[in-house]
């Protein structure tokens, strides 16, 4: 359950954009250019500006993290070494939108960072992120792929002082401890708002099917019980007759939603607990031979492939997943650096899209 917390702090309360918690770790090491580890391509980060506004919830009664508590020391932010691992290949364009965004705020601010990707492979994210600490990383940002199995980098970070943010999926360690700062969507939500748009589009009638994410991590549990939640409290005529993971991808979510179509051919609606599955599943009921809307589809990410099929007709609704953390991130760093005690965990605002702004808001997807 991604915890709501007041990111309100002492000295820095602010309406719109509140940043949390970032931690900074406090190594020695000197500045250097940008390395791309992962590409081999040395140079800075790309200077493009990612979309979107930075707009983050504050929520009540959060706690908040500071160097002292954590056990690090003030920095100049433009002194340090930052290292991110991204999680996933860059096939999916939430996780293209989402290093860019790091990418363009570090560059923005003339930042070193480090960056590396494990192509979907816990055991290399694990291994990226003991790299970018043999090569000094004063800041460590992760976006996670599991949720569990961290304990050796928890150690490694630890030795060096170096305090751990997580964006995107939670990890189960202990906040301010074995990390600072967790800045997310509330996944939960992300299921709720998936369920109303899914009743709205079948009348709260019919059998729909899940395609589930990854196994592994807190945002395919939090989509799923949202959504399941809601549809028990609000369409109880609505009934779950399959649910199987689609791992996150659209190939696999093609090929779930061939065997579901020939398993269960009274389905009416389908929610995909991301839009690369949602899309490989309106190739599905392409080759089946379907019309577009004879099954109602509900996703979550916010891609433009995604909505460009609302404007087409083959799914109904998206549900943003906002990748855009970089602004969020480095400010909270800029602000952690300086010795201000930062919120422990953020909930970044998500939009949504449907048949009745899709063409008019297509731009603002990723
Ligand atoms: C959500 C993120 C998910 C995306 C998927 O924050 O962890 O992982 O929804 C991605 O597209 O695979």
């Amino acid at each position: 359950m991604t915890h709501r917390t007041n990111a309100i702090r002492p000295l820095l309360a602010r309406p719109v954009l509140v940043a949390c918690a970032a931690a900074l770790v406090l190594a020695t090491a000197g500045c250097t250019k940008s390395e791309d580890d992962d590409s081999g391509k040395g140079g800075a980060a790309s200077a493009s500006s990612g979309g979107g506004q930075q707009v983050a919830t504050p929520a009540a009664g959060g706690k908040t993290c500071t160097v002292g508590a954590y056990g690090a020391k003030k920095l100049d932010l433009k002194s340090a070494k930052v290292g991110f691992s991204q999680s996933e290949k860059e096939a999916n364009p939430f996780r293209i939108a989402e290093t860019q965004s790091i990418k363009d705020e570090a560059a923005k601010r003339g930042l070193t960072l480090l960056t590396a990707n494990a192509q979907s492979q816990f055991s290399k994210q694990i291994s990226d992120v003991q790299d970018l600490l043999a090569k000094g990383a004063n800041l460590l940002v992760i976006a996670p792929l599991n949720s569990d199995g961290w304990e050796p980098v928890l150690r490694a970070a630890a030795a060096r002082k170096v305090p751990i943010v997580t964006i995107d999926r939670k990890i189960n360690a202990t906040a301010c401890k074995d990390y600072v700062s967790f800045i997310a969507s509330d996944f939960i939500e992300q299921g709720k708002r998936a369920a109303d748009q899914m009743i709205k589009a079948t009348g709260g009638k019919g059998q729909i099917a899940i395609l589930l994410g990854a196994a592994g991590n807190n945002v395919t549990t939090e989509r799923t019980k949202g959504f399941k939640d809601r549809i028990a409290e609000k369409a109880p005529e609505l009934k779950v007759v399959f649910e199987q993971t689609g791992d996150f991808t659209r190939e696999k979510g093609q090929q779930v939603t061939e065997q579901l179509i020939q398993s269960k051919p009274g389905i009416n609606g389908l929610y995909a607990e991301n839009d690369e599955m949602g899309l490989g599943a309106v190739g599905a009921l392409k080759g089946a031979g379907k019309k577009a809307g004879q099954v109602k589809i509900v996703t979550v990410d916010g891609t433009r492939n995604a909505v460009q099929e609302i404007k087409d007709g083959w799914i109904q609704g998206v549900i943003e997943s906002n990748p855009r953390f970089g602004p969020l991130a480095f400010q909270t760093l800029d602000e952690f650096t300086q010795g201000k005690p930062v919120a422990q965990d953020i909930i970044i605002q998500d939009k949504a899209y449907d048949t009745a702004n899709a063409a008019q808001n297509i731009g603002m997807a990723y």
